[in-house]
């Protein structure tokens, strides 16, 4: 970079797609301070998949050992209908990792935190101008080189901005849960299965309802309850135990912890935006491109974009700013789009019932490798 006094960034929202940027660019040199409306450092959710895209971002701002301490690759992701085993893909060749989503959390604050970031929760961000003026709720204004837009699907300095957004609900959701692993119980109930995988259990016909099994560590397992919004019943919370355990008998002893917690349904969404820069602000994660899960992507393009955008702002001058984040999302945001596009057909489809789906373009965000400097050139090549 051309400058040589210290730029300072301002970033809203301590969640993946924040903690990542923050880390990243603290480890550029950047000053970074990240405002989380929460008053608890802490992240919703239960299990997260991560593949090779996301964890290349994590190895480089220093949070993947710690990660690799607590979290598995399963031998194997099965697909079953009506539990007839449709798939098992052993994913050779394709780097990733289940763990719990508080796992992740702690890894990425760790690292941003020994980078040298400044974390401050409990304060909630307004909104940004294009030249680089944030405003907290508070009313206070704080001046940044660069500012960045973490803060979720419900983003306050996406709004501020008025970037025009198209948004598209499925008619499917889910409710997400961690429990105990219970191998001996499961092992009892079906001793042929090997309940170290994913297992993704689809029912279509008479009713559409799906357990996604996603074992988390040796300790946690990660399920994802799946029926569509029109059904009250399905999409009820806390779960209706009986209708679970009715059609996933050999799922009883994890739905019996599952019913104890009050969960909440997410309906799926697509939010795509005309543009995610405005000036010297970028929007990253769901801000910017909130996705189905279909994929389990949206975690995962969150920190790929972090990263190429930490590199993209390190590289630019104060003046060539502006220009260098257009430039960064011309780059980087089609991968992010046919991610979403993938991700939306699969949640459209539920073409994931028939199992086989690791193939051809869809693994194409999974191996993507964000950290790779000649990545564009090899591709155009
Ligand atoms: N993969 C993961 C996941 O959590 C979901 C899906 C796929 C890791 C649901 O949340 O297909 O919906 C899916």
């Amino acid at each position: 970079m051309s400058d040589t006094r210290t730029r300072h960034a301002e970033i809203s929202g301590a969640g993946f797609a924040g903690l990542t940027a923050a880390a990243a660019l603290a480890r550029m040199g950047w000053t970074v301070r990240v405002h989380e409306l929460a008053p608890e450092l802490r992240t919703e959710g239960a299990g997260i998949v991560l593949w090779n895209n996301s964890l290349q971002v994590l190895d480089k701002i220093g949070a993947l050992h710690d990660l690799m301490s607590d979290s598995m690759t399963p031998p194997a992701y099965e697909t079953r209908m009506n539990n007839v085993i449709q798939s098992q893909e052993v994913l050779d060749g394709i780097r990733w990792r289940t763990m719990t989503r508080a796992h992740l959390y702690n890894s990425l604050l760790v690292a941003a935190r020994e980078a040298g970031v400044e974390v401050v929760p409990g304060s909630g961000v307004a909104g940004a101008t294009p030249d680089g003026q944030l405003t907290l709720a508070n009313g206070d204004t704080i001046h940044a080189d660069l500012i960045i837009g973490a803060d979720g699907v419900g983003s306050a300095v996406r709004d501020s901005l008025d970037i025009p957004l198209n948004r598209q609900r499925s008619g499917d959701g889910i409710t997400r849960f961690l429990v105990p692993r219970h191998k001996a119980e499961l092992a009892e109930l079906e001793p042929d299965t090997q309940w170290d995988n994913v297992i993704d259990f689809w029912n279509l016909e008479p009713r559409v309802l799906r357990i996604l099994y996603t074992p988390a560590n040796e300790r946690e397992l990660y399920i994802a309850l799946m029926a569509p919004a029109a059904d009250a019943q399905g999409s009820k919370v806390p779960i209706d135990l009986d209708l679970w355990t009715s059609v996933f008998p050999q799922l009883a002893p994890v739905l019996a912890d599952a019913a104890t917690i009050p969960g909440r349904y997410y309906g799926y969404q697509t939010t795509r935006l005309e543009s995610w820069t405005r000036g010297k602000v970028a929007l990253i994660g769901d801000a910017a491109h909130a996705m189905c899960p279909a994929l389990a992507q949206g975690a995962g393009c969150a920190m790929q974009n972090a990263w190429t955008l930490a590199v993209a702002a390190t590289a630019a001058s104060d003046t060539d700013l502006p220009a260098a984040l257009q430039e960064w999302e011309r780059v980087e945001r089609p991968f992010t789009d046919r991610a979403q596009d993938r991700s939306q057909w699969f949640a459209d489809t539920r073409e994931m019932a028939n199992g086989n789906q690791f193939k051809g373009e869809m693994v194409e965000t999974a191996l993507y490798n964000p950290t790779d400097p000649n990545r564009h050139q090899e591709a155009a090549a």
